[in-house]
Order: C-alpha cells, then sequence, then structure tokens
C-alpha cells in the first residue's frame, strides 16, 4: 500500500491555492480516481515523491525528459549559464545554436521562431497560416489536441464540414465557426472537407502521430493524402510535433514518414524541460512573422538563455552519444520501448487481457481494447475503467505512468534493462488484477 500522506495534505491545502490544485488538469489525476504523489526530485528514470515513494517514470514530464531527469551534462551547463544571470530580453548566440540545432535535424525548417509552450507554438502558426493564405477557415482533428488556444478547442458541428462548436466556455462561437473538425484516420471525410472547401482553408493542422487520445498511428498512405489534398488547394499543412518530435525518430514524424509539412510545431524535448516550444518552416512563409513581415508575434522570455541552454545540450546528447553497441540514441529508445511493450503483451496474454500496443520511436500506449484503435472513437471505446485499475495497480507498485488512457507513454535514454524487466513484471501483476475485477 503507497503511503501518500504528505501528499493528501499538500493536495488538500493546493486546492486552496491553484484551480483543482494543480497547474495543469491532467496532473490532478482526475482521470483515474485518485489522488496524486506530490514530486520532490528526480534523477535519471526515477521520481520521487514527498512521501519518500520512489517511481520508475514514463510520464518524463509528458515528453521532454528523453535524456532522464537532470542529466549531467544537462544540469552542468544549466549551472554554469544561470550564473551568467537568468533572462535579458535582448538576442544572444545561444538562441541562434539552438535554432540551427533544429534546422540540421528538420531541413523543412528553414526559419524558426522559439516560443515558450506548444500552446503558443500552435497559436502562432495558426496565425501566421492564416496571415500568410488570407484565408480564415483552418482543418484539425478529433482527438488531436495542440494546446488551450481558442481556436483549438473546437469539437466538430454537427455535420461533416460544418464548422465547430466550442469545446470549452469562454470560447465564442464566431471562433469556432472558422475551426472544422474531421475524424482522424477518416480518408473520406477530410477528402470531402478539401474538396467542398479547400479553397477557404488557411491550414490542416494535424498530430502526424497521435499522442492525445493515447498513441494512435496514422493509416498507411493518410499523411500523404493530407500532403496532396492541402497542395492542390493552396492549403498549408501544419504538423504539429510538439509530442512525436524527436520522438518518432529523431526527425520526428516527418522523417518517419517522409512528408513535408509547411510548417512545422515543435515543444518539450527541445527545452530538455525548460519552457521552450517553436514554429518554423518555409522561408516565405515564416518571414512573413514580425519584424521581418506583418503577421504580429511576441514573447518576453521567447529565446530564454536558460531555457535555450537546456534545450541545446538535450539535442547535443541525442545527436552525440551512443549505446554500447554504437547504436544511435534513437534506435536505442527505440530497441527499448519495442522490448517494454513485447513484455506487456505478453503478460496480458497470461492474463487473459486483451490490449492494443501502439508504439513510435520512443512514444507508447496501450488500450484495453479488442480491436484496432484507428480514431478517437475507437480510444473512447475501449475500456476505461480496466486502465484505472491497471494504472493503480502499476503505481502501487512503482512504477508512473500517465494518468489517463488518453495520454501516451514516454522511454528514456536513463531506462536501464532491469528496470524494463522490472516494469514487465509489475505489469504482469496488473493485467491479473484487471483480469480479477472482470470476474
Ligand atoms: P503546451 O502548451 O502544454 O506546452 O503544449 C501543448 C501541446 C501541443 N501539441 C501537442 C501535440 C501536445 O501534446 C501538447 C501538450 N501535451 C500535453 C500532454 N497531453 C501536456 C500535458 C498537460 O497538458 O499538462
Amino acid at each position: 500500500m503507497l503511503h501518500l500522506e504528505k501528499s493528501l495534505a499538500a493536495f488538500e491545502e493546493a486546492k486552496n491555492l491553484m484551480p483543482g490544485g494543480v497547474n495543469s488538469p491532467v496532473r490532478s489525476y482526475a482521470n483515474v480516481d485518485c489522488n496524486p504523489p506530490f514530486i520532490a526530485r528526480a534523477k535519471g528514470d526515477r521520481i520521487y515523491d514527498i512521501d519518500g515513494n520512489e517511481y520508475i517514470d514514463y510520464v518524463g514530464s509528458w515528453g521532454p525528459m528523453v535524456v532522464g531527469h537532470a542529466h549531467p551534462r544537462v544540469v552542468k551547463a544549466l549551472q554554469e549559464a544561470v550564473s551568467r544571470g537568468t533572462s535579458y530580453g535582448a538576442p544572444t548566440l545561444i538562441e541562434s545554436a539552438l535554432a540551427k540545432k533544429v534546422m540540421e535535424i528538420y531541413p523543412s525548417i528553414e526559419i524558426l521562431r522559439m516560443v515558450n509552450s506548444g500552446t503558443e507554438a500552435t497559436m502562432s502558426a495558426l496565425r501566421l497560416a492564416r496571415g500568410y493564405t488570407g484565408r480564415d477557415k483552418i482543418v484539425k482533428f478529433i482527438g488531436c489536441y495542440h494546446g488551450h488556444s481558442d481556436s483549438l478547442l473546437v469539437n466538430a458541428g454537427s455535420g461533416m464540414a460544418t464548422f465547430g462548436v466550442p469545446s470549452s466556455p469562454g470560447v465564442t462561437k464566431g471562433t469556432a465557426q472558422d475551426t472544422i473538425s474531421v475524424p482522424y484516420n477518416d480518408f473520406d471525410a477530410i477528402t470531402k472537407v478539401m474538396d467542398e472547401m479547400g479553397d477557404a482553408i488557411a491550414a490542416v493542422i494535424v498530430e502526424p502521430i497521435a499522442g492525445n487520445m493515447g498513441c494512435v498511428l496514422p493509416k498507411q498512405g493518410y499523411l500523404r493524402l493530407l500532403r496532396k489534398l492541402t497542395e492542390q488547394h493552396g492549403t498549408l499543412l501544419i504538423f504539429d510535433e510538439v509530442m512525436c518530435g524527436f520522438r518518432a525518430s529523431l526527425g520526428g514524424a516527418q522523417a518517419a514518414y517522409g512528408i513535408t509539412p509547411d510548417l512545422t510545431c515543435l515543444g518539450k524535448i527541445i527545452g530538455g524541460g525548460m519552457p521552450v516550444a517553436a514554429y518554423g518552416g518555409r522561408r516565405d512563409i515564416m518571414m512573413k512573422v514580425s519584424p521581418a513581415g506583418p503577421v504580429y508575434q511576441a514573447g518576453t522570455l521567447s529565446g530564454n538563455p536558460l531555457a535555450m541552454t537546456a534545450g541545446l545540450e538535450t539535442l547535443n546528447i541525442l545527436t552525440e552519444e551512443r549505446a554500447e553497441d554504437g547504436a544511435d540514441y534513437s534506435r536505442m529508445l527505440t530497441l527499448k520501448t519495442k522490448k517494454l511493450l513485447l513484455g506487456w503483451q505478453a503478460k496480458a496474454r497470461e492474463a487473459g487481457v486483451s490490449i492494443q500496443a501502439h508504439q513510435a520511436g520512443s512514444m507508447f500506449g496501450i488500450f484495453f481494447h479488442e480491436g484496432e484503435v484507428y480514431d478517437y472513437d475507437d480510444a473512447c471505446a475501449s475500456d476505461q475503467e480496466a486502465f484505472k485499475v491497471w494504472f493503480k495497480a502499476m503505481l502501487e507498485q512503482g512504477i508512473y505512468l500517465a494518468p489517463s488512457q488518453f495520454e501516451t507513454l514516454f522511454m528514456s535514454g536513463a531506462h536501464s534493462d532491469e528496470d524494463i524487466d522490472r516494469t514487465i513484471e509489475a505489469a504482469g501483476k496488473a493485467f491479473q488484477a484487471v483480469a480479477a475485477s472482470r470476474r
């Protein structure tokens, strides 16, 4: 039995200080009907709560901690940077250094702008797409999440091509009507919308590998269809790689699937755990951004030197370090993830529990579902009660997972073979608990 007395007390106090006691909703553990451990520190693949419990961490701060927590190279670089000050609000060499590093890895990005969150990156990319094309409408996909800007907090309207309805109070009907939402992986739906309205659509924004309905992969040919349809209609294709960037492969989904978007949004890993995101792409488009062009976008802490430092050191580790067998970092992460999922699948079979296991490089997840999971409806049809039982059984055994069926898990270079084996054994017990809960 996990002892969480101090976390419980901290959570009660936090609820009087922040909405729901947290600064981001998913951290409240509301989706799994239990209380969140308050974290004291983390190192490598381990995370420690204020009650002294130790966990193997597969959340990795929702993606950024790809080289593990408190990596010595990142800590050292930050310690040196902080002694030179924390923010200048002025151009620095480190911003150019990180920009160059990102462009080496993402050749589709010819010019980029640093911002402070994935929300800011996608919001800015959409404003730019509207400014560049002179069009108002955008298309997003049901189940994909791109941060909390108003245009993107929109659900599908009643009909496929009809305009959106706000998914949150505070989003105006006027804003929502310019967003069209269609099912992910549905070839006919996107083709119909683009055939009917493509010439009025500024951008199609997509998580090329979806991570916010659980981990869901694009069907064969789907991303190529999006590229073809957007080119046909002069619509910009925006890849939101905030999550799958540096995860699906070092060069993200665009490298893994060989599709070149017009704009790319990055985040999480390029900050190495500090607040960094970016949007970038074709020079002719990006040169419309202020002060080079008329599309306004700004930020006090954009390109913050500490954040740039953590991001650059993280990317240097990803591109320089190799496993003992010489495999590059991304290959090593993919193999670690594959080993974990093969173990989970074997344990689930032993327990007589059907799961779907999805992997894209070092991002992964499972669904308690008999059939394939291709879209949000499929994800919603998975057994969420089973997920809760499994999640709690894993947490009890010291395995720290995302507290929602609709999130994705992440491997890091710090996860040892021993810890992966331990996680597989724990999953075996957790799948047995699921089977018992169904009897
Ligand atoms: P942020 O504004 O949270 O930095 O990024 C928004 C965002 C944009 N695009 C994608 C594909 C994303 O996954 C995200 C944010 N991811 C969530 C995890 N599902 C962050 C965790 C949270 O909301 O607390």
